[in-house]
């Protein structure tokens, strides 16, 4: 006899998730997800200019905007033949690594680490440490209000095991608290150069508006150090703890295995070499990645388009009512096959690459430190430690960019708008590849196509009925309690889902 367990909308991520799994004998058998809403970016860009698209393309989300911002240039660019000057790829590599940054300090604390830390634990917790007395002080008023109206971030929450030292609980919810303040630090040293975030004013085709000044360098790097010693201090220690104590997480929610990096974070004008280069890993084995191997298929999708389009010739027709579908995210796959990416997938096509990105030595330091083995990664478990060892690399990184940009040197190519064009920016979000494809006919966007790093994980069945990452990673998955699936909630949320980027 199988239970179904609905999980809807799924909290604590970015946008509309349904999640339903059918549990046979305490393990999930079949799994649906389920993106539960339209929204249309990629039909409102058609016949506008294409300058506004890095505009209205950052709208998509909240979390990713430099992202979406970063692939609408890129694809712009190539469209008008150029390339930004040092200053203005630098620059970019800055706002975009910050954003990497708040997007993986914010995940663990504010938003998976929940899962697994004790919160109502903290109120029988000794001692009278400011930041102990205030966590208090807010779990009692949520846990008082429960018969009420169950509040957020804490509340509801399903009862199960969590982490039961006290002390590192106490000391992963003190570094929730901080983590607020780290997310807005990250957030205000991309803006010295993005002019303002989330959503960054000063990403142009050809590089970045804003003037390199010897102030703003050394503005960028007193944050940078804060937020450093945060990652070194606080972030890498407390996801190394909630490891040792979880070590099942490491054998749960394997999914495809397959993985997909476009690259980011340019070294050189062309883009040819990347910090994390782009590959593809496909039962184990590193390949180059082919833009032309994209398509998207819609038959589980809200859409009436043709299934199977390659991006660059893509459509998006809603279809609201249209039978056998079940998600508004279409089915991105990669010569056909499911394909996860995100901080997992760049790890591990690093680990597997012979390039300087720091990838290889963090990951075998990792692997040593949990006496674990590199296809134990491919987990709950590796998905949160691979997140965090790129937050470290990105941030050092960071302090090496900055220290190569040369104050009011040009940070911007000039450039013109063709009558007709094409062009695709492949780059990397927090959350994995994001691709943006665009056509330009009479001046205007004829087509433009978004595909989203969460459309990858959280895609639906494609034509052949095979099932998304997400999809796949939740089969298997032990579940004790029907009542109260935390396991279900630890796989998905591994994957950093942002449905609002997802469904664009
Ligand atoms: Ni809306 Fe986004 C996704 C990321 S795409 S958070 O999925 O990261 O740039
Ligand atoms: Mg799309």
């Amino acid at each position: 006899m199988s239970t179904t367990i609905t999980v809807s909308p799924v909290t604590r991520i970015e946008g509309h998730l349904g999640i339903k799994v059918e549990v046979e004998a305490n393990r999930v058998a079949k799994a649906y997800v389920s993106g539960e809403m339209f929204r249309g970016f990629e039909v409102l860009l058609l016949g506008r200019h294409p300058q506004d698209a890095q505009h209205i393309t950052q709208r998509i989300c909240g979390v990713c905007p430099v992202e979406h911002g970063v692939a609408s240039v890129l694809a712009q660019e190539m469209a008008y033949g150029i390339h930004p000057p040092e200053n203005g790829r630098l620059v970019r590599n800055l706002i975009q690594g910050a954003n990497f940054i708040m997007s993986h300090i914010t995940h663990f604390y504010l938003l998976s680490g929940v899962d697994f830390v004790d919160v109502a634990a903290i109120t029988a917790y000794p001692g009278n440490d400011p930041a102990l007395t205030a966590l208090q002080g807010w779990v009692k008023a949520q846990l008082a209000s429960r018969s009420v109206t169950p509040a957020a971030p804490f509340l509801p929450r399903y009862a199960a095991k969590y982490l039961e030292d006290a002390d590192a609980n106490f000391t992963i919810l003190r570094h929730y608290l901080e983590a607020f303040e780290m997310r807005t630090m990250a957030h205000k040293m991309g803006a010295i150069f993005a002019g303002k975030l989330p959503h960054a004013a000063t990403l142009v085709p050809g590089g970045i508006t804003e003037r390199v000044t010897a102030l703003k360098i050394a503005q960028f790097g007193s944050l940078l150090g804060r937020l450093q010693a945060f990652i070194q201090q606080s972030y890498l220690p407390d996801v190394a703890g909630v490891a040792r104590a979880f070590p099942d997480y490491f054998s749960v929610g394997h999914g495809c295995a397959n993985f997909l990096s476009y690259g980011v974070f340019p070294e050189s004008a062309d883009g040819r070499t990347r910090m994390f280069q782009p590959g593809v890993l496909i039962n184990g084995k590193l390949d180059d990645v082919d833009p032309d191997a994209i398509t998207e298929d819609v038959t589980h999708s809200l859409f009436s388009s043709a299934s199977g389009l390659k991006p660059g010739a893509g459509a998006t027709v809603p279809a609201p009512t249209k039978p056998g579908a079940y998600s508004w995210l279409k089915a991105p796959r990669y010569r056909g096959q499911v394909m996860e990416v995100g901080p997992l997938a760049r790890m591990l096509v690093g680990y597997h690459q012979d390039v300087p990105s720091g990838c290889r030595t963090a990951v075998d330091n990792l692997l040593r430190a949990v006496d674990k083995k590199p296809e134990q990664l491919v987990s709950v478990m590796g998905r949160h430690a691979a997140r965090a060892l790129e937050c470290k690399l990105v941030a050092d990184r960071c302090a090496v960019w900055l220290d190569q940009l040369v104050p009011d040197a040009p940070a911007c190519s000039p450039y013109s708008v063709p009558e007709v064009g094409r062009g695709y920016g492949m780059t990397e979000a927090a959350r994995g590849a994001l691709g943006h494809w665009l056509e330009i006919g009479g001046g205007r966007v004829r087509n433009y196509q978004c595909v989203v790093p969460t459309t990858w994980n959280c895609s639906p069945r494609d034509d052949r009925g095979i099932p998304g990452a997400v999809e796949q990673a939740l089969i298997g998955t032990p579940v004790a309690d029907p009542e109260n699936p935390i396991e279900v909630a630890r796989v998905v949320r591994s994957f950093d889902p942002c449905l609002a980027c997802a469904v664009h």
